[in-house]
């Protein structure tokens, strides 16, 4: 069981240094302990900023500390808190010692250091937002482009959970209806006709239905796409991975075999995120570390989402069995060095070339079109799997109930069709969190980072 009773602390900008760095304190005791770390008799006044001097603590000898950083401390008072509980967020100058310390003067005084995303639980199991909502705080904090951070602050913001709130009600209307008939069975009628019954779901399972359209997509749009760079050593596959990161994150030389590890970066595709992986070019050799190399580079591509297959314009083609693994996904020809007088031309690859750019707008559209997504217009309600099962596992049971409805022309007991309309009611439940287990809340937050 999770308890709410002591009070815990953490860093809550991100590691390395900046002008500032705030450190949260929240739990019964925020209050007390951020006046003693000032050295302040009075209370904080709610929601001011307050510029303070911290000091370090008394030590063993009973001297007094003396002034360690100048800060603005903020007191926001229970339940009006991101957490429910009282917080109060220390701004100091943003240097991890001084944080640290800082951190530390606060576990003297009689905090605990937080759990990765305790804070973010706290505000769950206060009520102050529900699962899904707690999900889309991580998910907006690792957004990586602009669509992900809207359709994260979309449903951080609650559009989610009302929609499925609304399937909720109608839901419970209609088990209520259905459990009256059930209960005055001596009335002599049912308070539901079997076809007004099939009818009522068939509106409910539309609701789950339009969700479900969109899930892959949304699915798409929080985890993004994983693309992989393979071809022959010297093909480019290291200036393409650079051309399209913008960055020159690996090494090029005209010597084959430079790259001999994987290198990941993630870039925004209109919108979509994009995790790029260059490999080792892929030959024969008895040389020990590009075989680690181009092992790795086999692993890369079992994972990935798109294969580029990259082969040299400039150089005579020279037909390569298909790698078996390159052959099970889905698979760009890319021919490189476009620049270059060409060797040979085919219709079915994209020309591009990394030294002048020509041609990347079209291979990343491409890219997109490979995995079916129209980013820009995009902007789907559901994009986390653990909500899209659930709404798939209520939509199944809608199903079961209205054929259990319609069956032997609405003879069936009504307790069939109740048991599925449950179960359904019962996975979207779980999606805001009503009926999650603590393995679930401990799986879903140690996912965030700590002062989360
Ligand atoms: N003219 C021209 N040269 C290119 C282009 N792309 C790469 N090259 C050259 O081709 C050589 C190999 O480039 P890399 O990007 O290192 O090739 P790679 O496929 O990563 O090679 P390995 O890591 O050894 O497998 C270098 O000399 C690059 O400058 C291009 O678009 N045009
Ligand atoms: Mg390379």
């Amino acid at each position: 069981m999770f308890s709410t009773a002591d009070t815990i602390v953490a860093i809550a900008t991100p590691p390395g240094r900046g002008g500032i760095g705030v450190v949260r304190l929240s739990g019964p005791s925020a209050h007390v302990l951020a006046r003693r770390l000032i050295d302040r008799h009075a209370l904080l006044q709610p929601r001011h900023a307050t510029l303070a001097t911290i000091r370090r603590p008394v030590n063993g000898a009973g001297e007094s500390g003396g002034p360690f950083d100048c800060v603005v401390v903020t007191y926001f008072p229970s339940p009006a808190s991101y957490t429910g509980d009282d917080v109060v967020e220390i701004s100091a100058h943003g240097s991890p010692v001084v944080l640290k310390a800082i951190v530390g003067f606060a576990c003297d005084a009689g905090a605990r250091v937080a759990e990765p995303g305790e804070f973010t639980l706290r505000a769950y199991l206060n009520g102050r937002l529900d699962l899904l909502q707690a999900e889309a705080v991580a998910d907006l904090i690792d957004a990586v482009t602009p669509q992900q951070a809207r359709a994260a602050f979309d449903q951080l913001n609650g559009t989610l959970t009302q929609t499925i709130a609304a399937i909720d009600g109608a839901l419970f209307n209609l088990i209520a209806q259905l459990e009256a008939s059930v209960d005055f069975p001596e009335e002599g009628y049912h308070f539901l006709e079997a076809d007004t019954l099939a009818t009522s779901i068939d509106g409910i399972l539309r609701r789950t239905g339009g969700l479900l359209a969109d899930a892959g997509r949304g699915r798409l749009l929080r985890e993004g796409m994983q693309v992989a760079i393979v071809g022959a050593p010297n093909v480019g596959k290291s200036s393409l991975f650079n051309a399209l990161a913008g960055a020159g994150r690996a090494i090029v030389t005209e010597v084959p075999g430079t790259t001999r590890d994987l290198i990941t970066e993630t870039i925004d595709i209109d919108g979509v995120r994009v995790t790029l992986v260059d490999t080792a070019g892929i030959r024969e050799t008895d040389d020990v570390i590009e075989t680690e190399g181009i092992a790795r580079a086999r692993n890369a591509v079992g994972v990935a989402d798109v294969v580029l297959l990259l082969l040299d314009r400039s150089k005579p083609f020279s037909p390569q069995p298909l790698d078996p693994l390159v052959e099970r996904h889905k698979t760009l020809l890319v021919a490189t060095k476009a620049d270059l007088p060409a060797a040979w031309r085919r219709a079915e690859c994209v020309d591009v070339s990394s030294t002048t750019g020509a041609g990347l707008d079209d291979l990343r559209q491409r890219i997109l079109q490979a995995m079916d997504v129209e980013p820009a217009y995009d902007r789907p309600e559901i994009t986390n799997i653990r909500h899209i099962r659930l709404v798939e596992r209520a939509d199944t049971a809608l199903r079961r109930a209205r054929n259990a409805a319609i069956a032997e022309g609405g003879s069936m007991p009504e307790e069939f069709v109740l048991a599925d309309l449950q179960e359904a009611r019962g996975a979207l439940e779980e999606i805001a969190g009503k009926r999650a287990p603590d393995d679930l809340l401990t799986h879903i937050f140690s996912t965030f980072c700590i002062g989360k």
